[in-house]
């Protein structure tokens, strides 16, 4: 596979001189300043690529261009913002960027309760707790009917942590939950914004009746309008998971599983229709068998992102470590199946110092960098193994 890593433009602490001397080979980046919806220029988009080779790198991956909601769920201003897309992609293609990573899920990106949870060594990582996620669901944003969603376990520890709860602890769950591991992913909320959880119920609104079979429908509309542009630039689609793979808060999410990804691509029986095959993603639902999904859809997979995560009996995860043996088999696979391929790490712990330096959620430098050097280990290594 090729080395990649997620870098977050020109402003990033962690510099292109930095990665080229820890291994990576390939960029993962986007056009972080131009607003969801809105055309990416050729010449924008050349300036970006000009100044990773610069630095003796290559703009491999585009992660992401954002779908607009109102691409989503079907707004009036689809066709309009389905075109924009469509410029964009042909500037990328014009400048020879070829792998695009997006998503399909409705107004939450990737969803997290806890980014500093303490492990034992003294390191931290991104934590997901059941108990705080309903919590919030039920008694910040106070959607309708929502302690439908839970069973009575978890809504025991609801209860639990309603008689300890205190503001700052409830303002800890906004900001991490719709905030903080949202802006810098071109999420729809971002830290400038006075009252996200208002903001946050009113785009929930927008899915009113848009059930996962309307949402399917939306994305193989859209699939369908942009292959003639991937067709003709070669470009390979992606799109990532959801995280966690499962319907949450009242939203239908429909990339959370093995039919799940039969149908997507099936819908669109296109090659450059394809998957992010993120085992971190997938393994936060407890019904994925990582290692089978990366052998059944390594042909239709354009990048991986490497990481995967322990789901508790009680319905939490965590992250797991870069040598669990789940991830040593799915990069195997890759390895063998799809040596090409970019790969980048990804939701690392802080360590080290990183803590201090206030990089985005989930994208530390030392704790990327060691998992870096643990899944290349992993690489070498099936070399060297007969088949
Ligand atoms: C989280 C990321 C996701 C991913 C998007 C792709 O760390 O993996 O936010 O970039 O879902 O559109």
């Amino acid at each position: 596979m090729e080395k990649t890593w997620r870098w977050f433009g020109p402003n990033d602490k962690i510099t292109l001189e930095m990665l080229r001397q820890i291994g990576v080979e390939g960029i993962v980046t986007a056009l972080h300043r131009i607003p969801n919806g809105e055309v990416w220029s050729l010449d924008e988009v050349n300036r970006m690529k000009d100044f990773i080779e610069a630095a003796g790198l290559r703009w491999s991956v585009v992660e992401s261009l954002p779908v607009s909601e109102s691409i989503k769920y079907g707004g009036e201003d689809r066709d309009q913002l389905i075109e924009n897309y469509k410029e964009s992609l042909r500037n990328l293609g014009k400048a020879g960027v070829r792998t695009v990573c997006y998503n399909f899920m409705p107004v939450l990106d990737w969803a997290r309760t806890d980014l500093e949870y303490p492990n034992p060594d003294g390191t931290s990582n991104l934590y997901f707790n059941l108990g705080e996620f309903a919590y919030f669901d039920i008694h910040i944003l106070g959607r309708k009917d929502a302690a439908r969603d839970y069973d009575e376990v978890t809504l025991a520890r609801v209860d639990e942590l309603r008689k300890v709860m205190t503001p700052e602890g409830e303002k800890r769950l906004v900001d991490n939950i719709i905030v903080k591991t949202q802006g810098f992913v071109n999420g729809n909320i971002s830290e400038n914004d006075l009252d996200p959880v208002q903001k946050f119920r009113d785009l929930l609104a927008l899915y009113d009746g848009i059930d996962a079979d309307k949402l399917r429908e939306n994305m193989a509309y859209f699939l369908n309008a942009i292959m003639p542009v991937c067709r003709e630039y070669d470009i390979n689609m992606c799109v990532h998971p959801d995280d966690p793979p499962r319907p949450i808060l009242g939203l239908p999410r429909i990339v959370t599983c093995d039919a799940d990804i039969r149908a997507f691509l099936d819908a669109v029986p296109d090659p450059h229709n394809g998957l992010t095959f993120c085992a971190g993603s997938l393994s936060a639902g407890a019904h994925n068998d990582i290692p089978a999904l990366a052998r059944k859809y390594a042909s239709r997979t354009h990048f991986v992102h490497a990481r995967i995560c322990n789901v508790l009996p009680n319905g939490d995860f965590k992250e797991s470590t870069h040598l669990d043996p789940r991830l040593i088999d799915v990069v195997r696979t890759f390895e063998r199946e799809r040596p090409g391929v970019p790969m980048r790490v990804d939701h690392a712990p802080l360590m080290l110092g990183d803590e201090k330096m206030g990089y985005n959620a989930g994208y530390s430098f030392h704790g990327r960098m060691l998992a870096l050097g643990m899944v290349s280990g992993i690489m070498a290594t099936v070399h060297t193994e007969k088949i």
